[in-house]
Formats: structure tokens, C-alpha cells, sequence
């Protein structure tokens, strides 16, 4: 056989275990000795039954991502000729899943004739989640067995269920009592004396043949999955692939199946999702930090701060596994942070998302404290205190007096300077700079802010700590504002400008929408509440004249039923206020600037092109150690729209050399520094380069 491939016998069993670390993804030099093994069993009359098992941590999970783009994906044995090999044999085929069956992993599994779980084992179908859909017989073959409306709900989520959950489905046929395999050939022995028949999933009509005499609950389904698939193509054609399988014959909803796959994956919003992907993973390696270095082992977690950030972090940490002590000056605060915690779990248990007795494992999880001497046996203690430096040092202080020695000592800061904060502390070799995005535990980002001193195994332990809590981590540099808020600086500099000058909140708010940002940065600031905005200005001296004057009248947005839309009574949908239009109007007046049309695409090269160019910048600084860095904090923390890959990934699509040309059309008409084309986005341009190292667009 191969190194990939070995085959064994237990009696007349044949066991085909595959091994292709460190995932078992299905790259061709896997599937070509997997389809000769599959031959030979089928072939020898003494093999009776085949067992399918992997080696290493997990099942299949999936086609090789890496080969998409190349003549590996296609060439022969494919995947769907593996497929139809399986399902044409005239002996049962046992496909024994742990660790992750995923994908093509799955879609080879429900080939099949038998799935037979361990009990930890998960099973899906994300390749939504890559822009695609699964291609691979998956969206005739799952409904098949799970029924259409359970079937387009996992594809078009994309979500993996667990193994009870694919037992009552109908996914997985058995699970494990004991060792998997071993259990997987006594279930092929016991298919083998029950003499058959072996009906393979694609003669299976029972589950879907009510879909096809009445559609309704069908379609009900498709429309609660893609309810939220804004701009997204993959979503819609998983459902209409999961429609194909219950309305027409199986080889015919196969083949468009296929057909709509390669659809998708020539497609850029695929190419985006993939390149996310990887992107997530290689954020996570941090360059300098050497493989000999070990994270600190952190137990116990402290929590400075009870208000909306310190409660969202505790409860992260806590929700990660850790049990967390929360600090604050007083019991009323502490009371108070508290009962925002038990409420936003009693939310989740009321979605359904928590149960009551997971809920309350997690609120004893919580120890609480007005004494910073009860941190002294903290590993990990972040505080989440008034983002003002004076105030972080004094925290800090104390934290240096009281935490054991080794203790990693973090801020929460949004902008502030890490190394200054570092530097009010005996061992700046032990802080760090852990800047959640609210709600904390909610949002997925996390930039790991490394100072000039902070050691390396501390920031290999935030590295691991923040994937063990859920989150994705960025390694970032020290700046105003790191890379997410700084970048959202230069995208919203021109915000009151473009207002001034012709456009209104919600033109621009809709070219945002347009572009798929879950809202435009006017509604945004609403929901926010533009005092926040205001207040910050104040403190750095600044001024903006429509936002100042809104604030001023005590309009903030939502929160005040008013800011730079009206909001009625109990909701959150923004009407255009002519109010603001007239305010508008008149610090136009005021400043003699005279009103025009401003295009959209205008608005496009104010906002989104500074926001490039102060990516470059960040490259140039090293605050980010590379592009798709900051594609993966821009579509984890700021919603920017997966299907474009990030700011970094659409820039190139977007053209680097006309982004640098409209950079310097602006700033030769404006004179403004975020329109200065950074050094090394011009250079790009010149040189027909790419920041995703692919061919410029
Ligand atoms: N192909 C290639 N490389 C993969 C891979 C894959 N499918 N999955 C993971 N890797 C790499 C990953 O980049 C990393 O590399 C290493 O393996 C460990 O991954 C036809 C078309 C399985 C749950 O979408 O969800 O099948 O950084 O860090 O946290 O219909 O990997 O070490 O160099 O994520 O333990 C569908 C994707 C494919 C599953 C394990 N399948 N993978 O998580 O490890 S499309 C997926 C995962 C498809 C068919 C369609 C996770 C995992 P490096 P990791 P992990």
C-alpha cells in the first residue's frame, strides 16, 4: 500500500486506515491509494465487509483547501469517483468516525453504507463557511438521511453536530461503547451475518419523500437558514442543492450539485473565505517567538472591573473554563456587574443556546472581591478599568505589589501605550496588552498587544489562552489604537467632511450597507451612542462639527431615541431625520462650504481607501505582521464582510493601482495626510504587486 493507506484483516473484515496528518484531509496522494484499496476489497471474494478508520487526532476533515485552485482538486480519483466506488460495492462499507468528520470527511462517511461514531466525534458540512458548498454528493446524500429541513439547516449553518445529536439525526448509524474500531468491525461482522440488503444512502427515499409531495416546511427551512446571508452566494446555493435533492432524481441533483461547486469555487467570494481561512491560522503564529518556548500554565484567572467590558471578559474566561475573580472598588458595583452577568446567561438559556445547569455551573465559576490581595494567586489578570493612562498606571501599581511572581499582567486598553503602562510596573517582561472587542463575549477578536519588553512565552500564553477561550487572536504592535481602531480612524476621518460637502447619514450608511458592512459607520455610531465619540474628542481636544452639535442637543442615537437618525419608541430602525439634514445644511452655511452631489464612489475612495493606505502604514510600522493580519482583524472585530476577504484581500481585487491613484487625486485636491499614499502601497502598485502575494488583480 502506501504510507497514507494500510489495509488489515480481522476474519473478513477489511480495515483501511488512512493516515495523512495532521488532519486526514483528502489531498490526491491520499485518495489515490484510498480508491486502490477500496478495489482491491471489493475484489476479494474473502473480504466480506470494510471498516474505514483514520489515524491521528481525527476522522477526514474535509478536501485538501490547499490543492482548491489547482490541478490536484480535479485529477482522478476524485472525490465523487471515491464516493460512487463506496456506494457500488456489494459488501457493506463502515466508515468509523472520531475527532472530526467534516466536509468531504463526512461526505465520504455518508458514501457508506454504515457510520459508527466514538462518542466525542463531531460531524459537518462547513464548507459554507469557505464560500462553498459541499461538493461531494453531501446535499443529496445528508437529506437522505436526515430529512431536507434538518439537512439545508446544517449546510447552510455549516455548524458540525456532535455524536448523540448525529445519532438521533440519523447521521451515524452507532456509537462506540469502546475502542471505535473495534466496534466498527463488530458492526460490520453483525451487517454481514444480518446477510443484508446493504442499501446505500442514495436509494434512501423514506426521509425526504414527504419534502417532495409537499414543500412548504422545506422552504420555511430555507428561509429561517438564509435569513442572514447578506450578499453571500454559497448560502443560496446550498439551498438550492438541498431543493435539487428532493425534486429531482438523484444523478440529476448530483450533477448540479457539481456544477454549482465550481461555480463557487472560481468564484472571489470562495477565494476570500479560503483565504480567511488560512489567514485565522496564520495569525496565530507569532515570527520571533522560537518552538522551544512554552506557554505559562495560567489556573486561575482575575478580572479588574465589573462594568460592560471586565463582565464580557470574566465571563469569556469563564465561559473558556477558567474560574475568574472580579475586582471592583465596591460591593454595589460588584452587585451590580453581577447581575448583568446572570442576565445575558439567563438570555442564552431563554435562546435555548445555555441550559440552567450549564448556566450555573458557569456563575460558580465567579469568585468576587473589593481587595486586590485576593489576585495574589492569579495567573492571568487583565483589568478592564476608565481607558485613561493615569488610572491604568495606578491599577497597575498596585497589581506589581500584589500578584506572584511570574503573573501575567494585562490592559484591556483600546488605544493607549502598552509599554507605558508596562513601564509603572517592576516586570514589564510580564505585560501584555489583551484588547477585546464588546461585547466581550460575543465578539471573537482579540488583539494581542505585544510591548517592547513583554517576553515571549507571555505572549505565547495569551496566544493559547485566547484560543482556549474561543477567540481569534492578532499579535499587534504598540499605536494609537493598535490595528483595528486605527484603520477605523483614517475609514471614518473624512465621515463629517463628505457630510458637509453634499452627502447625507444615510447615503453613506447605505453605500456601507451596500458593500455588506452589517450597518454604515452613522447607524453604527447611533447604536454605540455618540457621546462616547464626543467624549474622547474632548479629551484630545478635537472638535467635530455635526457630531459635536448633536451631542450637544443630548442627541447620542439609539439610547436617546435620537442622534443622526430618529429611532421611534422600542426600535432600533433609523429614520432619516430632516432635522439633521437641516443642521447639516447649516454648519455647511457656517464654514462656506457649498453643497454638491457627492457620488458613491466618491464616498467608496473617502472611506474605505484611507482605510488601505493606513493599513500599509501599519505594515510599514510592523504593528501587523502581515496583510492578512489585518483582514482577520477587520472581519472578526468590525464586521467587515467575509465575502471580500478582509480590507487587505479586496484591495487587491480593488486594483492597489487605483487605489493609489484616487489616494493622490484627493490628497492633491485636499491636502489631507490620510490620503498620502503610504510609501509601500505605492511601491506595491508600481510593481504590480498584491498584499495576499497573489497575481494584482
Ligand atoms: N485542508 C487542508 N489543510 C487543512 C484542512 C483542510 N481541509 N483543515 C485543516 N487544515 C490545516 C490547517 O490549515 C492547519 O495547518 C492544520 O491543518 C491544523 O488545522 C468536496 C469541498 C479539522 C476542526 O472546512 O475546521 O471538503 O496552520 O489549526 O484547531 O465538499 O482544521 O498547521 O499549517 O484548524 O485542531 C471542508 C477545515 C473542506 C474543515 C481541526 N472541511 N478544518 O482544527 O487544527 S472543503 C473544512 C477545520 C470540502 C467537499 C468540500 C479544522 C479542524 P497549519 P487547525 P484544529
Amino acid at each position: 500500500m502506501s504510507d497514507y493507506v494500510t489495509v488489515a484483516r480481522d476474519g473478513a473484515i477489511a480495515v483501511i486506515t488512512l493516515d495523512n496528518p495532521p488532519v486526514n484531509a483528502l489531498s490526491h496522494h491520499l485518495r489515490e491509494p484510498l480508491f486502490k484499496a477500496l478495489e482491491a476489497a471489493r475484489d476479494d471474494a474473502a473480504v466480506e465487509g470494510i471498516v474505514i478508520a483514520c489515524a491521528g487526532r481525527t476522522f477526514i476533515s474535509g478536501a485538501d483547501i490547499t490543492e482548491f485552485g489547482t490541478p490536484k482538486a480535479l485529477a482522478s480519483p476524485s472525490l465523487p469517483e471515491l464516493c460512487a466506488l463506496l456506494e457500488s460495492l456489494p459488501k457493506p462499507a463502515v466508515a468509523a468516525i472520531h475527532g472530526t468528520a467534516l466536509g468531504g470527511g463526512l461526505e465520504l462517511a455518508l458514501a457508506c453504507h454504515y457510520r459508527v461514531a466514538d462518542k466525542g466525534a463531531k460531524v459537518g458540512l462547513p464548507e459554507v463557511k469557505l464560500g462553498l458548498l459541499p461538493g461531494a454528493g453531501g446535499t443529496v446524500r445528508l437529506p437522505r438521511l436526515v430529512g431536507p429541513e434538518k439537512a439545508v439547516a446544517m449546510i447552510v449553518s455549516g455548524n458540525p453536530i456532535n455524536a448523540s445529536a448525529a445519532l438521533e439525526a440519523g447521521v451515524v448509524d452507532a456509537i462506540a461503547a469502546g475502542d471505535l474500531t473495534a466496534d466498527a468491525i463488530a458492526f460490520a461482522k453483525a451487517r454481514v451475518a444480518d446477510g443484508g440488503p446493504h442499501v446505500p444512502v442514495r436509494d434512501r427515499d423514506d426521509k425526504i419523500a414527504p419534502a417532495r409531495a409537499d414543500l412548504s416546511g422545506f422552504e420555511a427551512a430555507v428561509k429561517e437558514a438564509t435569513r442572514k446571508t447578506r450578499g453571500l452566494e454559497a448560502p443560496l446555493a446550498c439551498a438550492t442543492a438541498v431543493r435539487n435533492a428532493v425534486t429531482l432524481p438523484f444523478d440529476e441533483a448530483l450533477k448540479k450539485e457539481r456544477e454549482l461547486f465550481i461555480g463557487l469555487v472560481n468564484g472571489v467570494q470562495s477565494r476570500a473565505q479560503r483565504h480567511l481561512f488560512f489567514a485565522e491560522r496564520e495569525a496565530a503564529k507569532v515570527p520571533g517567538v522560537s518552538k522551544e518556548v512554552q506557554p505559562r500554565a495560567v489556573k486561575k484567572v482575575g478580572v479588574i472591573g465589573a462594568g460592560t467590558m471586565g463582565g464580557g471578559i470574566a465571563m469569556s474566561f469563564v465561559n473558556g473554563g477558567y474560574p475568574v475573580t472580579i475586582l471592583e472598588m465596591s460591593d454595589e458595583a460588584l452587585d451590580r456587574g453581577f447581575a448583568t452577568i446572570d442576565k445575558n446567561y439567563g438570555i442564552s438559556v431563554s435562546r435555548g443556546s445555555l441550559s440552567e445547569e450549564a448556566k450555573a455551573e458557569r456563575m460558580g465559576r465567579f469568585s468576587r472581591t473589593t481587595n486586590y490581595a485576593d489576585l495574589a494567586d492569579c495567573d492571568l489578570i487583565i483589568e478592564a478599568v476608565f481607558e485613561e493612562m493615569g488610572v491604568k498606571k495606578e491599577v497597575f501599581g498596585r497589581l506589581d505589589a500584589i500578584a506572584k511572581p511570574g503573573a501575567i499582567l494585562a490592559s484591556n486598553t483600546s488605544y493607549l501605550d502598552v509599554d507605558e503602562i508596562a513601564a509603572s510596573t517592576g516586570r514589564p517582561q510580564d505585560v501584555v496588552g489583551l484588547h477585546f472587542f464588546s461585547p466581550a463575549n460575543v465578539m471573537r477578536l482579540l488583539e494581542i498587544v505585544r510591548g517592547d519588553k513583554t517576553a515571549p512565552d507571555v505572549l505565547l500564553t495569551a496566544l493559547t489562552v485566547a484560543r482556549k477561550i474561543g477567540k481569534v487572536p492578532v499579535v499587534v504592535g504598540v499605536c494609537h489604537g493598535f490595528v483595528g481602531n486605527r484603520m477605523l480612524g483614517a475609514r471614518s476621518a473624512e465621515g463629517e467632511d463628505l457630510l458637509l460637502e453634499g452627502a447625507s447619514p444615510e447615503q453613506i450608511d447605505k453605500v456601507f450597507a451596500d458593500f455588506g458592512w452589517p450597518m454604515g459607520p452613522f447607524a453604527m455610531g447611533d447604536l454605540a451612542g455618540l457621546d462616547i465619540g464626543w467624549r474622547n474628542r474632548k479629551s484630545l481636544g478635537k472638535t467635530a462639527a455635526i457630531g459635536d452639535a448633536l451631542c450637544e442637543a443630548g442627541r447620542f442615537g439609539q439610547k436617546t431615541g435620537k442622534g443622526f437618525y430618529l429611532y421611534e419608541q422600542g426600535s432600533r430602525k433609523p429614520i432619516p431625520d430632516p432635522e439633521v439634514a437641516k443642521l447639516i445644511e447649516e454648519k455647511a452655511r457656517e464654514r462656506g462650504v457649498n453643497r454638491r452631489d457627492i457620488s458613491d464612489d466618491e464616498i467608496t475612495e473617502r472611506t474605505l481607501y484611507p482605510m488601505i493606505n493606513e493599513g500599509a502604514r501599519i505594515l510599514e510600522e510592523k504593528i501587523a505582521a502581515r496583510p492578512s493580519d489585518i483582514d482577520i482583524v477587520w472581519t472578526n472585530g468590525y464586521g467587515f464582510p467575509i465575502g471580500k476577504g478582509g480590507p487587505m484581500f479586496w484591495a487587491d481585487t480593488e486594483g492597489l493601482r487605483k487605489i493609489v491613484e484616487r489616494l493622490e487625486y484627493w490628497h492633491g485636491k485636499t491636502g489631507k495626510d490620510v490620503f498620502k499614499p503610504a510609501a509601500l502601497l505605492k511601491q506595491m502598485a508600481e510593481d504590480g504587486g498584491s498584499f495576499s502575494g497573489r497575481p494584482a488583480a
